[in-house]
């Protein structure tokens, strides 16, 4: 069957193997082989540009950022808010007060269930999210369930792992106080119909997270035509650094939160007696924050700018059409999820081999893929499997690299008879 994928408009090509050029990591060899990268829904190489960007930092600006009167402390504070301006160009933030720094996305999500949701959440009241959700956006909310008699509601998946609307509609009611959910999931590859369901929530007067980890790399995001309230995602899975995120929250609910955790740099004044708590986003940095990942960060999602996100969206749907296809062919291999709108992943598993098994083996052929259940365990209870084999895409990625991947799940048939 023929899919639609993500909708994009028309573009010229990229020239990939100049896109190549710009990896140094993807210049190796892995066990003796040439390395296909297949796992960047866990992270992506990173381009010279956003190298380059954090040794700058260290070769010329290093210092801290907001606290000192000299230059290189100077220079470190333009870099480091020239950054957030960036990021609230890329997704279409009204206000660079509205990007807050995180750690990544996992703790933008616990940021909003402490500081938005935990004041405003009573015995009885629902929190809302996806039966294809990561770890990271249930274990927060079951936390705060935990603490205050909250319950946490599930919105379920049909077997192409795709959100049932009328179950959701049905789930949107005056107990709920807040709503979350990806806006493409890390193990199925699936697009949510983000808008409808911003929507509906929003009919209800209901405010929306939208964790964002999986898309952020492949489409165009615009968090004010999304009207989102709230929208998570990670550097590291859109060729920046590890260990540095972005929370974007409308700025009405930032200016209404409370601090996530104290420290330098998210206060105006301290005595013995009383603090009193900076504006937002600074509210929510304590501490000295992870300077030149902000500043990584700007220079990938530059560099995501340069390509074209159009241009990224095209390669990219072409080699998921092809993995697709290729792979569903196979037999004894079955498909997990088999959404309409796919972006980034494909996850698979094999009648008769254990998905540890079949990455490892394609890992002595040079295949990085991930095995395993992706940090959605409720997932994989869904589809009655306990891992998958996941195969995640870049725009670095070849349709060489899907020969590879193929003849390699085929050598996999052939050690397991
Ligand atoms: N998924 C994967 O291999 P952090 O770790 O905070 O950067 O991102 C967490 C996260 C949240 N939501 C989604 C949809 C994600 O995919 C991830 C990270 C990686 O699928 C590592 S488990």
């Amino acid at each position: 069957m023929m899919r639609a994928f993500v909708e994009t408009a028309a573009a010229p090509a990229l020239d990939i193997d100049g896109v190549r050029s710009d990896f140094p990591a993807l210049h190796q060899q892995a066990h003796g082989k040439p390395l296909v990268y297949l796992d960047n829904a866990a992270t992506t190489q990173k381009p010279r540009a956003v190298i380059d960007a954090v040794q700058g930092f260290y070769e010329r600006d290093c210092a801290n950022v907001h606290r000192g009167v000299h230059l290189l402390s100077q220079r470190a504070t333009v870099a480091y808010e020239s950054s957030r301006t960036a990021i609230k160009a890329h997704i279409g933030a009204h206000d660079s007060r509205e990007i807050v720094f995180t750690r990544g996305t996992t703790e933008a999500i616990n940021l909003v269930a402490a500081s938005f949701a935990r004041p405003r959440i009573k015995p009885g009241d629902e929190i809302l999210i996806s039966a294809m959700e990561h770890h990271s956006n249930i274990v927060p909310w079951q936390l705060l369930c935990g603490e205050t008699g909250a319950k946490l509601r599930v919105i379920p998946i049909d077997d192409q792992g795709e959100i049932i609307l009328e179950e959701y509609e049905r789930l949107l009611t005056d107990r709920t106080r807040i709503v979350g959910f990806v806006h493409v999931s890390n193990a199925l590859g699936t697009v949510n119909p983000v808008h409808k369901m911003i929507e509906l929530a929003h009919d209800k007067g209901i405010p929306v997270l939208l964790d964002g980890a999986q898309a952020i790399p492949h489409m165009s995001i615009d968090v004010q035509e999304l009207d989102c309230d709230f929208y998570a995602f990670s550097a590291h899975k859109a060729y920046g650094p590890t260990g540095v995120g972005v929370l974007y929250g409308k700025r009405s609910h930032l200016l209404d939160m409370v601090p996530y955790q104290g420290g330098g740099d998210m206060i105006l004044s301290v005595t013995f007696e009383e603090t009193l708590y900076n504006e937002p986003p600074h509210r929510f940095e304590a501490g000295t924050p992870n300077i030149e990942g902000a500043i990584g960060l700007a220079a990938a999602l530059s560099y995501i700018g340069e390509l074209g996100l159009d241009r990224i969206a095209n390669h990219e749907n072409a080699l998921l059409e092809e993995a697709e296809h290729r792979v569903a062919e196979l037999p004894g291999v079955r498909l997990i999820g088999q959404p309409e709108h796919r972006a980034g992943a494909l996850s698979f598993v094999f009648d008769k081999v254990h998905p540890h098994d079949v990455g490892t083996i394609l890992d002595t052929e040079g295949i990085a893929v991930r095995a395993g259940h992706h940090c959605a365990q409720p997932l994989m209870l869904r589809y009655g499997v306990s891992a998958t084999v996941r195969a995640s895409f870049a725009v670095y990625n070849t349709h060489a690299e899907i020969d590879a991947l193929v003849r390699g799940l085929k050598r996999v048939s052939e050690v397991f008879g």
